[in-house]
């Protein structure tokens, strides 16, 4: 295509916006899209598969922007191709309260941002997710529907981050051909030149793990054209590193970290125009300028037109739409499935109830990819519908991690921002520290994973405190939009897996047990767990205490009530597999199930085999908090329940002395 006006000034364009809008917040980060301005103006002028006009379009490419302190490259490249956010306005109120154009790129605030970004490392890996999805429609849809290509733009922090070697082994394995990674390779980053920090062969270890490897000056059309077509037509997943200058155009600054992440001040904005040859206000362009990034907005128009045809022809039409917009019966499988176990009652782990309720949901649900980060025999994630997703099979439905829980939880972060796919995966509750990152991120972009982790206390036994996890569920707690359940038996590990896969907003934490439990419920109804709390057992004599327990523990806790009235002390057992859907739950259910926060005629008890820190808020500051406080030890499970005093016989007395007993 010929260009109505010069390439430099397309890119040029990008450059004083970044450069404008940065001075304008006086916050924010030039110098990356100053230098990687030229990448981005051919890839979105070329390549990229996009039309501002549908800007959902299933079979669009999606574009991560990995280093996203480089913020104002994708709205200056948004803007410009033409989508309606943001505005002129958006990107003149950069970084400010109400603006879309957020300090770092986020997934729900604009058309075309595909992934938030900002922690290092995360977006890359997030398109590596994105990349498994679109291998994996395209082999149950086929090309006609499922055709398209994952572009990243990544730093030098994005590769350093320790996720990345996770993300790229991972991408190498499965030969994800179509995604393209764009490395600025400028050799600068917060603290100066990444030579004061690293020696790495970067691209060696890139070629090492099974990728394409192609360099370009970064400042260079023809250059970057060249490498982008030789990263297109290569079968393994591409990583071009672009030579650039961070900052470029900015006379006194550029190549120095000083463009990194400061506004670059009105005199060398000033000399930056002068070099640049651009002569417009900031925030002001000019006509043909605007109408030649308009036209190449448009370019993807007709491809999605004849997209659009090919679905309509197509006998998937229906079933494909509403696969993309996450459309699933969540909980068709569920009535049937839990008759079942009231008719005959399962003593079993949860982590073994979750595989159960899986077999269920995987025979009547397509969407669900499944995994584990290399426990599958412990997590119970691989059911019998789900053949292994490889290289040579992308229809399966099973991904192999490997050892890369964060990895793991970025890559299931694009699968479900992709859409088409609904991810769960699985690993050792213990080291959702390793993901927790992804974990948030999952909260944060809405992004409906679930995650499946098992072994969730000291009754995992004799793997010891390493393993054993004491804050966690608690921890987990604290993050907004993350549903976490620990649920006590087979049916509420069957209710949360429902309640997980209807969140298409959010992930969901299903805390699992390693060891048997005995089925506490016994009688058919509604899903309970919705509630996150409600009333098992009520108390028989006069209503004393409340006990409040979770998981694994529950059935303590019946075993207590059970002493409790024996000693004329009535007793409620409450069963607490949420806590967040708990708290949103009505006043007066609240008030039901847990009646007179403030009296003291009632005694509350909460039992949990972790941190005691967190429970004041539903035993209150007189109740007692049976758990633990410190690490767990190595020993079978029962020898730590007792040794830990998280048994019915330990607890019991010690409620009754609290009630003058
Ligand atoms: C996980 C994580 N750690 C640290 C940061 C803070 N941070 C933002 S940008 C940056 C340096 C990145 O260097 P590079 O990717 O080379 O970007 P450039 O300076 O070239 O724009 C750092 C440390 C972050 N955003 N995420
Ligand atoms: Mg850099």
């Amino acid at each position: 295509m010929s260009l109505p006006v010069p390439f430099k000034t397309l890119a040029n364009a990008v450059r004083a916006l970044s450069m404008d809008a940065v001075q304008a917040a006086n916050s924010g980060h030039p110098g990356m899209p100053m230098g990687m301005a030229d990448a981005a103006t051919v890839l979105f002028t070329r390549h990229l598969k996009f039309d501002p006009a549908a800007p959902k379009w299933a079979d669009r490419d999606r574009f991560v922007l990995s280093a996203g302190h480089g913020s104002m490259l994708i709205y200056a490249l948004l803007h410009l191709t033409g989508y309606a956010r943001p505005t002129m306005d958006d990107i003149r109120n950069f970084r400010q309260l109400g603006s879309p154009c957020a300090g770092h790129p986020e997934n729900f605030e604009l058309a075309g941002i595909e992934a938030t970004t900002g922690p290092l490392g995360s977006g890359f890996a997030t398109a590596v997710g994105m990349a498994i999805a679109e291998r994996h429609l395209n082999a149950v849809y086929g090309d006609d529907l499922v055709d398209h290509r994952t572009w990243v733009i990544a730093g030098d922090g994005c590769l350093m981050e320790g996720i990345n070697h996770e993300a790229v082994g991972l991408a190498g394995h499965l030969r994800l051909g179509r995604l393209i990674v764009l490395w600025d390779d400028n050799r600068i980053t917060i603290d100066g030149a990444v030579s004061l920090s690293s020696s790495e062969d970067v691209k060696a270890r890139y070629a090492a793990s099974g990728w394409h490897v192609v360099s370009c000056d970064g400042h260079d059309e023809a250059s970057i054209e060249e490498a982008l077509a030789s990263a297109k037509a290569d079968p393994r997943p591409s990583l071009v590193a672009c030579r650039t200058i961070i900052g470029y155009g900015a006379p006194n600054k550029q190549g120095t970290s000083a463009t990194h992440g400061s506004p670059l001040g009105q005199d060398e904005i000033a000399a930056t125009r002068q070099v640049l040859e651009w002569s417009h206000h900031p925030f002001e362009l000019p006509d043909d300028v605007v109408a030649a990034w308009q036209a190449f907005g448009a370019r993807g128009g007709d491809a999605r037109a004849a997209w659009e045809r090919r679905l309509a022809a197509s006998g998937a039409a229906a079933t494909f739409t509403a696969r993309m917009a996450g459309e699933i019966d969540a909980d068709g499988w569920l009535a049937d499935y839990t008759a079942g176990l009231l008719a005959s009652p399962a003593k079993v782990a949860t982590r073994k109830a979750s595989e159960m309720a899986l077999e269920a949901i995987n025979a009547t649900i397509a969407d669900t990819v499944g995994g584990s980060a290399d426990l599958t025999g412990s997590n119970n994630t691989k059911t019998k519908t789900t053949g292994p997703l490889t290289a040579d099979d992308y229809a399966g439905r099973y991904v192999y991690y490997g050892i890369r829980e964060f990895g793991m939880a970025c890559a299931m972060n694009g699968m479900a921002l992709h859409g088409g796919v609904v991810p769960y995966g699985g690993t050792f509750l213990v080291f959702s520290d390793y993901c927790r990152a992804g974990i948030r991120l999952s909260a944060l972009q809405q992004a409906r994973v679930v995650y499946v982790m098992t072994h969730d206390s000291i009754g995992l036994g004799e793997d010891g405190p390493t393993h054993q996890p004491i804050e966690h569920v608690m921890s987990l707690r604290l993050m907004p939009n993350l549903d976490v359940f620990r649920p006590a038996d087979a049916i509420e590990t069957a209710e949360a897996w429902a309640l997980g896969l209807a969140d298409a907003d959010g992930p969901s934490l299903l805390a699992l047990s390693r060891q048997n439990l005995p089925q506490v419920r016994t009688e058919a109804g509604e899903n309970l767990t919705a509630r996150g709390a409600y009333r098992l057992r009520a108390a028989t004599g006069p209503r004393r205490v409340i006990l409040i327990a979770t998981g694994s523990e529950v059935h303590v806790a019946l075993g207590v009530a059970d002493r409790l009235e024996a000693a004329g002390i009535g007793a409620d057992v409450v069963s607490m597999p949420c806590w967040s859907r708990f708290d949103a739950q009505p006043q007066d259910y609240r008030d039901d199930v847990l009646p007179d926060a403030a009296s003291q005629e009632i005694l509350r008890v909460s039992i949990e085999a972790g941190t005691t820190i967190g429970w004041e808020r539903y035993t209150g500051s007189r109740g007692l908090r049976f758990g633990i406080d410190g690490f767990g030890a190595s020993a079978p499970a029962e020898a730590l329940y007792d040794h830990f005093g998280l048994t019915a016989e330990k607890i019991a007395p010690k409620v009754l002395a609290a009630l003058g007993h």
